[in-house]
């Protein structure tokens, strides 16, 4: 469609651009069975926080209801759910971890 290039079309304006990928926030929910050490502890393994930020996002979990570990894309964010629900349930931890659209 060469006529609606040269007019400047949407063809031109999307021209070798793809649109970003749909993201996805990781959230953990509180429980009253969990240990906070625990918690502290996925956020440091699952989401490479360190020992102060993972601390701050147990805490606001804990007195908030839920918090966020990351934004990702859907594999990751995938990955990154079943990853902390597998080490918890091995712990035998109700922790529970979910995803939602950015
Ligand atoms: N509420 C838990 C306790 O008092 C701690 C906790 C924090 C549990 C965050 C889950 O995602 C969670 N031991």
């Amino acid at each position: 469609n060469h006529g609606n290039e040269q007019q400047g079309g949407l063809e031109e304006l999307t021209r070798q651009r793809v649109a970003p990928p749909p993201m996805y926030t990781v959230l953990l929910h509180n429980d009253d069975y969990t240990p906070m050490d625990f918690v502290i502890d996925v956020l440091s393994r699952f989401f490479n926080m360190q020992y102060e930020q993972a601390t701050e996002v147990m805490l606001k979990v804990h007195y908030e209801g839920k918090g966020k570990c990351g934004v990702f894309t859907a594999e990751i964010a995938e990955t990154k759910v079943q990853q902390v629900m597998q080490y918890a349930k091995e712990h035998q931890h109700p922790l529970l971890c979910t995803m939602e659209r950015a």
